[in-house]
């Protein structure tokens, strides 16, 4: 693995990134070793940090005022991740494949955003950020977080259950899945270094109606008391808290209601590591390696983060077990 040379706080070689070691085999390497180009990718993402000069990783973020707390997702069992820690250790491969993506990712652009929601529902409609305030009070809820490659942070986020959209657009009875859409524009996504071609964008995820409707499932328009910043999915992300954090596709512009089982990002470039249910389970291993153990995003080097047992659904089976029964 020459092509990257690692911040102390990245992840150890043995569970490097799957999703970047699947890139890197398949494509990446031999795109650049193919081209005869022998350089570092860190040099090449150097370059990204010079364009974007911003170090600040919540610059263009704005403070939320005084959100009620949900008294039911007040706290969790460990502490909350320091919030610098969650803002400059991101996956969005939109913007590169490591999780120091967080400078390249402030070209998204958010200005005049727009949700469209269609297919098969009552109310097919478009909402910007304004009818979505008015819409749906904001709430902070602090969710266990928990990432597919076996690392994990507590987020307190800030946005409103999806159940809440479900009943303003009142889907058909024949609507049984949902597909989300990111934000996706070839031009402004891929930065130098970062050749994401032949991936099935934009990036895309799914939910059955039923998981949708769930309690926990949650549209995250902030966190840590502020608008989301850019790397974190802004202006708003999914955030479901008992599937792996692949299934939280950021920066959505798109929610459709369908008959069938949407195809998916991750699965459909390799569906053998990456379910479309994809619950936490410490008892199923990733073909890759074991998710009995997690390790809680912290300072320093990886091997010295605080290790702890995966929970069955990420603690949450008590609000969705009965779903998978
Ligand atoms: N559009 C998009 N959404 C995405 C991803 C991505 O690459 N692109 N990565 C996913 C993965 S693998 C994880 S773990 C979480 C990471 O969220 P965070 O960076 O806010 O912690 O975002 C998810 N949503
Ligand atoms: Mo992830």
């Amino acid at each position: 693995m020459f092509l990257r040379i690692r911040k102390t706080w990245e992840l150890p070689e043995r569970d490097v990134t799957p999703e970047a070691f699947f890139y890197n085999r398949r494509r990446f390497m031999k795109s650049l070793i193919g081209a005869g180009v022998g350089i570092a990718a860190t040099s090449l993402t150097g370059c990204q940090s010079r364009r974007n000069r911003s170090d600040n990783p919540t610059a263009g973020t704005v403070p939320l005022g005084d959100i009620p707390r949900n008294p039911n997702f007040a706290e969790v069992d460990r502490s909350l991740t320091p919030r610098d820690l969650a803002t400059q250790y991101n996956n969005f491969y939109e913007f590169g494949g490591n999780k120091s993506i967080w400078r390249s990712a402030q070209a998204l652009p958010t200005e005049d955003w727009k949700v469209e929601v269609t297919g098969l529902v009552k109310n097919p409609r478009t909402y910007d950020l304004d009818d979505l305030q008015r819409k749906f009070p904001i709430e902070e809820r602090i969710y266990r977080f928990r990432c597919v490659e076996a690392w994990a942070m507590v987020v307190p986020w800030a946005g409103f259950p999806m159940r809440l959209l479900l009943k303003d657009v009142e889907p058909l009875s024949s609507a049984k899945y949902v597909r989300f859409q990111s934000y996706y524009d070839p031009d402004v996504t891929s930065g130098p270094g970062w050749r994401p071609y032949s991936m099935p964008w934009p990036y895309t995820e799914g939910l059955t109606i039923e998981e949708m409707a769930n309690e926990l499932a949650f549209f995250a328009t902030g966190v840590y008391g502020r608008t989301l910043p850019k790397q974190n999915g802004a202006p708003i992300r999914m955030v479901i808290p008992w599937k792996y954090g692949f299934k939280g596709a950021k920066s959505i512009v798109k929610i459709e209601f369908l008959e069938q089982k949407p195809a998916t990002f991750w699965n459909t470039l390799v569906p053998k590591e990456y379910g479309f249910v994809a619950n936490v389970n410490p008892d199923k291993p990733h073909p890759r390696w074991s998710q009995a153990e997690e390790r809680m995003v912290g300072r320093g080097p990886s091997f010295s983060w605080d290790v702890r047992p995966t929970l069955h659904y990420n603690g949450y089976g008590e609000y969705v077990a009965e779903l998978y029964g």
